[in-house]
């Protein structure tokens, strides 16, 4: 093992990725849901008549919002149309086996009925908790449940981005307490949850305190053995985020991939990650007017499949409406994909990085500790023909295409690879050809 050059307090405190059964469970599962609902909703990228371009529950930032405007918005927060059962089916029905749902984004709008703040769902006319219903619907579905929690807090009146004087340290340790009190609040409420997604880590207040996240990692852990919990909460002692300043991964996973993938093995150095993921550009919230690109059903497959094939996790997100529901491009969108992975799920599931030389037709896929690799086609050759190149002593003993289970008759061209014929170039959606291995002497 490498030297750390670097004597830490509050560095990375283990060794390679976490083997307990709740860790191999979350690497498992590939596939997620992320779903962002709070107050931005209702002004849904939209103030006075105008637009706003950027990320919808950055809104209360703009500059024309008026702050005071946007923190009246709990008044009007009533989602009568919410329909927890409907939303764990859809999320079902597209194959995600995890959701992330923010329990408090940077407004600082809870979804629970918080003892710790005045600024949750029980002042809106809503008045119930949205949270508990959701986790139950979802746990319902067989879908684990892990909890959004933005550090930042705009409304608290002690969130300081940085400590400057005697009266700002002052009001960072009341804020601390805070964090702690609501995290332990989350997790007494809601059980069952499987871990916290933190955000909002990036201030100076929050990265300059190492020893404060740290003990707050290992309190959440005591409390609730087993969660898992990425990067983005700790800092160590000199301000290093995600890695330490040896270059060791905090926290139980990767969590810097945001709208972006790793392109190649080397990328996540042997370590768990995640990768979460808008359809839009940079749209997480609800925004009434999509601007720009808007990611299509094979592209959002290709993402799923590149980050499964390089052993990571990845999660699309949802922005639901003030009143409850989607929008139609994302129900059609978790349709389409749930389409595909009824019939090619078992590609994604439990999958690893094969090992296998990478080909421009698409993304091998193991299935985690077996001999069976499944090659996912994006790019269909003019020529039909599909080459596979297995390592070295490897032997291939059977080839069949997904989707019907037709088996395929290999031609060895030579060394250790083969071509796979295909007898309908054609293809709408990625086609998933299942390979049988052996290691011979
Ligand atoms: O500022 C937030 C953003 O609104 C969104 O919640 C994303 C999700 O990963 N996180 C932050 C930006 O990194």
């Amino acid at each position: 093992p490498r030297q750390d050059t670097i004597a830490l307090k509050h560095g990375a405190h283990r060794m390679g990725n976490r083997t307990d059964a709740d860790m191999v469970r979350w690497r498992s599962l590939r596939f997620g849901q992320f779903i962002h609902w709070g107050l931005y909703a209702i002004p849904a990228g939209e103030w006075n008549g105008k637009t706003y371009n950027g990320a919808a529950e950055w809104i209360r930032s703009w500059k024309e919002m008026p702050h005071k405007a946007y923190d009246q918005l709990y008044r009007q927060f009533n989602p009568v149309n919410f329909n927890p059962q409907q939303w764990a089916a859809q999320a079902k029905a597209m194959g995600a086996k995890y959701m992330i749902i923010t329990t408090k984004h940077h407004d600082g709008f809870c979804l629970w009925p918080s003892k710790y703040s005045k600024y949750t769902i029980a002042a809106s006319p809503w008045k119930k908790d949205l949270l508990g219903p959701m986790i139950d619907a979802y746990n319902k579905a067989g879908i684990d449940v892990h909890l959004y929690f933005s550090i930042i807090d705009w409304n608290h009146p002690d969130y300081r981005a940085s400590l400057k004087n005697a009266a700002d340290s002052a009001a960072g340790k009341r804020f601390q307490v805070f964090v702690k009190n609501q995290l332990a609040e989350l997790l007494q409420r809601y059980p069952t949850i499987k871990g916290f997604w933190f955000d909002g880590t990036w201030d100076d207040s929050w990265k300059n305190d190492g020893a404060f996240s740290d003990e707050l990692e290992q309190y959440l852990q005591a409390l609730h053995p087993g969660l898992v919990m990425g990067s983005r909460l700790r800092a160590d002692e000199k301000g290093a985020r995600h890695f330490d300043s040896n270059g060791r991964l905090m926290g139980d996973y990767e969590q810097g991939w945001e709208r972006k993938l790793p392109a190649t093995i080397a990328d996540v150095h042997g370590n768990d990650w995640e990768a979460v993921m808008t359809v839009p550009e940079n749209q997480w919230g609800y925004h009434a007017k999509w601007m720009g690109h808007v990611k299509t059903v094979n592209e959002i497959l290709e993402m799923l499949v590149k980050s499964v094939s390089l052993n990571g996790n990845f999660v699309l997100n949802f922005g639901p409406k003030a009143d409850g529901t989607y929008r139609a491009e994302e129900q059609q969108l978790a349709a389409g994909i749930g389409e595909w992975m009824k019939v090619n799920g078992a590609a994604v599931y439990d999958g690893t990085y094969a090992g296998f030389e990478k080909q421009d037709w698409g993304y091998y896929i193991r299935k985690s500790g077996t001999d069976s690799v499944y090659m996912v086609v994006f790019n269909m050759p003019v020529s039909g023909s599909l080459r596979v190149k297995l390592p070295a002593r490897t032997e291939l003993t059977g080839v069949s295409m997904m989707q019907g289970n037709v088996a395929l008759a290999p031609e060895w061209i030579g060394r250790n690879e083969y071509f796979i014929h295909l007898p309908n170039k054609q293809q709408e959606s990625p086609m998933v050809i299942l390979l049988k291995t052996v290691k011979g002497e």
